[in-house]
């Protein structure tokens, strides 16, 4: 689809350029909002896309990046559903001279010369933003504070960043406690399972902090089905900031929200287009992003994006 072959130069045949997109799936507001991004920067750009949803599974991203290197695409992008087992496809499309970017998530390859670029946010750094909230928020009470952890999918990068950022801010005041900390997969269906089950094993929460909105907003529906509420009781700090989360906040059920943004299609396209010409890009791109407290929720709604 999309017109005419204007925009880009394409690579040395000149031809339009075409990029195989490997997608985690569409388990939160973020994803579905990320997707739609890339999707309109692709038809802006000029560049044709091809794109697969992996149902956050590892083996349909590998999958589908196989398929990308049989058909001869130009370049290659995926957002790794988790950090680890990636050398072999990476590999693979290497041996093929087909150009990889990283968009969102990360990969632990220590061969850094299988993929050319890693456009996304710093994790870690959003980890330690929900932390610092937290140290202010509880600035001069001694009393303990019970907090329980819903992480995002087992083994990916923002799950395994977010927690790590978190766990060294709140970790220099042992009055901050983790009761519990479990994987809900990013969603809003496991993240209200999860939820019910710390609320019936710890009857004194104080904080949760979702690694997501989605998981958060699942919660909510927990805490409020337990009879308590949500912000008020029980302080809620997730991570994302899409208009279902921002919601939330505004309304004081989220106490706070550290932004991660999914508009990653624009800054994607560019380097897609340097990479085909052999150009240089830098290794690391990272995402500009933000916090939200109550108020700030009120004033953003009405212009937010996504
Ligand atoms: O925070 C979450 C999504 O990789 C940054 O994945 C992304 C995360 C995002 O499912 O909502």
């Amino acid at each position: 689809a999309g017109c005419g072959s204007g925009g880009s130069s394409g690579a040395a045949g000149d031809g339009k350029i075409t990029m195989g997109f490997a997608q985690v799936g569409a388990e939160s507001g973020w994803r579905t909002a990320n997707t739609t991004s890339v999707r309109e920067a692709a038809g802006k750009a000029g560049i044709e896309l091809k794109f697969s949803d992996a149902q956050q599974k590892q083996e349909n991203q590998i999958k589908a990046i196989r398929s990308y290197i049989q058909q001869k695409v130009d370049v290659i992008a995926f957002s790794p559903v988790v950090e680890s087992g990636w050398d072999t496809v990476l590999k693979e499309a290497r041996n093929a001279k087909i150009p990889v970017i990283l968009t969102d998530r990360a990969v632990d390859s220590t061969d850094t010369s299988l993929y050319k670029t890693f456009l996304g946010s710093d994790f870690v750094e959003e980890g330690r933003k929900a932390g610092k909230w937290l140290v202010e928020e509880y600035g001069d009470s001694k009393d303990p504070v019970n907090i329980v952890e819903l992480q995002g999918t087992t083994g990916s990068a923002p799950a395994n960043d977010r927690k790590a950022g978190f766990a060294e801010v709140i970790g220099a005041d042992p009055k901050f406690k983790v009761v519990a900390s479990q994987t809900g997969d990013f969603t809003r269906a496991k993240g209200k399972e999860v939820m019910e089950a710390f609320l019936k094993s710890n009857p004194d929460i104080d904080v949760l902090y979702a690694h997501n909105d989605d998981m958060g907003l699942g919660a909510i529906e927990a805490i409020e089905g337990a009879g308590k509420v949500p912000g008020k009781d029980i302080k809620i700090i997730t991570i994302d900031a899409v208009r279902d989360g921002m919601r939330a906040l505004a309304d004081g059920k989220i106490n706070y929200i550290v932004e991660c943004s999914p508009l990653l299609g624009p800054q994607l396209m560019d380097l897609a287009k340097k990479v085909v010409k052999g150009e240089q890009v830098p290794a690391r791109v990272v995402t500009e992003e933000t916090t939200f407290t109550q108020e700030q929720a009120k004033q953003a709604l009405p212009t937010r994006q996504y």
